[in-house]
């Protein structure tokens, strides 16, 4: 706790002694570095939401184009609907969505100023009708849904590219364009492909750049910034990491910090860094079907079970899930990927939908922080379903139990647990055990790494991510052990399933 002290000051009447009031009148926990910004904490609250690549490449059949397409080949049979797209991942549960709106072959889906290989110029007329942010950004704001745009820094069309022209002429035009198409949007999503072989205006040649340097990052990110205050500039932009595969994992153990710049931060994207000095939380980009990230005829969905085992590695464990569905040539989702999206949202539901914490006759902890003028930090707080509100220890408790108990038994399959992570992510191991009776314990799950917890971590009781449900386990009480942290531990929610 901060001491109140008494300074001198300077005013008209000279030297006075001022009586200071506490740091923390709250008797809040001092946070623990590095920290979230106000931004990237919005963003770890989405969790989950879609990737949609569409472009050139869904009529080409490539995965990269080489930027020297006919205009005329992207084709829409329909007109492009991005309300169908949303409205299916709506349905699976998500909160959003990430529009691809210029791949690396440098082809643009709205009517921009900055180039010719853009939509606008197709013979087709749903192609020329084309405006992807637009009506994405309208769909997504009439569904309450949180938007926003793949643009690549890469672009194979252009023969600037490489140049500084090609930064401030084209690419962040680019990113102002989109960004004006909406300010509360979430996230824009820079590939980390960079350079290589391209049309470059008929150049046909190799280019090779420095990403860390040549986006001029800190200052599109700045003016992005003013543009959408809320928009995390991931990857090349530095606020958001990727979690090192495209998979659909993150690491048991996940950190939100990185040593960012070092050698070691590449090799430690799936587990972040508990020594990182930045806060770099990670997002999974992966593919809901089996071809490319673009559609391809003869795609096929996997199956909502494999999305929802996706689904625990990586939601479960402290990272975004960027999950992607192609439109297909008529620029609306396949029937089938709609549906598997539907089952996908039923089992999230039937799994995730009632949350038994809430109903706990009583929760218990090892040790509660004394209560500050206008916060407590008791356990009840863990099932009010307040996220502002926590459970805390004393500053030098670095282990606590929380225990639950219901009147009846429960049957139980998944806990989770989630950190108030505006004070840093602080939790390095944890245990959970289950009482049929109220007295006797069984740890569960033993075979998973309890490590880490952050933004949120879910844990299936039978130990497995990809096993069927199962019938679950009888519990009268639960018992959640923090066992070491960094600062003392501080959970807003345990949910129990
Ligand atoms: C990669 C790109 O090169 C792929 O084409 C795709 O867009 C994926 C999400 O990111 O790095």
């Amino acid at each position: 706790m901060a001491a109140s002290a008494a300074v001198l000051s300077a005013s008209a009447e000279g030297l006075q002694l001022v009586q200071q009031s506490f740091v923390y009148p709250d008797n809040e926990p001092a946070p623990c570095h590095p920290l979230p910004t106000p931004r990237q904490l919005k963003w770890q609250e989405l969790e989950f939401y879609a990737f949609f690549h569409y472009g050139m490449n869904t009529y080409t059949g490539l995965e990269w184009g080489n930027g020297n397409e006919n205009v005329n080949r992207f084709a829409p049979t329909a007109a492009p609907n991005p309300r169908q797209w949303l409205e299916a991942v709506k349905a699976a549960g998500m909160r959003g969505g990430i529009a691809v709106v210029k791949h690396h072959d440098g082809f643009c889906l709205w009517p921009t100023e900055t180039t010719d290989h853009r939509c606008t110029n197709s013979s087709n007329a749903n192609g020329a009708a084309t405006n992807i942010p637009r009506d994405f950004a309208q769909a997504a704001k009439d569904l309450d849904m949180k938007y926003g745009f793949y643009v690549s820094p890469w672009d194979r069309n252009s023969a600037l590219y490489g140049t500084d022209r090609y930064v401030k002429e084209v690419f962040m035009k680019q990113c102002e364009e989109l960004a004006n198409y909406g300010s509360d949007q979430f996230e824009m999503w820079f590939d980390g492909a960079n350079g290589g072989s391209g049309y470059y205006g008929g150049a046909n040649d190799t280019r090779s750049v420095d990403a860390s340097t040549y986006y001029d990052v800190p200052n599109l990110r700045d003016y992005i910034h003013q543009l959408a205050p809320d928009c995390v500039m991931w990857g090349v932009g530095e606020e958001a990491r990727w979690i090192g595969n495209e998979s659909g994992y993150a690491g048991e153990t996940n950190w939100s910090m990185q040593e960012r710049g070092t050698a070691s931060e590449s090799a430690n994207r799936n587990t972040g860094q508990e020594e990182g000095w930045v806060w770099l939380p990670g997002e999974s980009d992966a593919k809901a079907t089996s071809a490319g990230w673009f559609w391809h005829s003869g795609q096929t969905d996997l199956s909502a079970e494999r999305l929802f085992q996706m689904y625990l590695e990586t939601v479960g464990r402290n990272s975004n899930l960027i999950l992607n569905v192609p439109p297909d040539k008529s620029g609306s989702l396949p029937a089938s990927s709609v549906n598997t999206l539907k089952s996908l949202g039923e089992l999230l539901q039937n799994r995730f939908g009632t949350d038994l914490a809430l109903n706990a006759s009583s929760v218990v902890a090892s040790v509660t922080r004394a209560s500050g003028a206008n916060r407590n930090y008791n356990a009840s707080n863990l099932i009010d379903g307040d996220k502002d509100t926590y459970w805390a220890p004393n500053d030098n408790d670095l282990s606590a139990t929380i225990t639950l108990t219901w009147d009846q038994p429960q049957t139980i399959r998944y806990v989770s647990l989630m950190e108030y992570i505006a004070k840093g992510q602080r939790v390095r191991g944890f245990r959970i055990e289950v009482s049929a009776d109220g007295s006797t314990w069984t740890t569960m799950a033993p075979g998973i790494t309890q490590s880490t917890i952050g933004y949120k971590r879910i844990i299936p009781l039978n130990g497995s991510t990809s096993s069927s449900y199962g019938t679950g386990y009888t519990a009268k009480s639960l018992r959640v052990t923090i066992t070491d942290s960094r600062a003392c531990p501080l959970l807003h929610t345990i949910s129990v399933y």
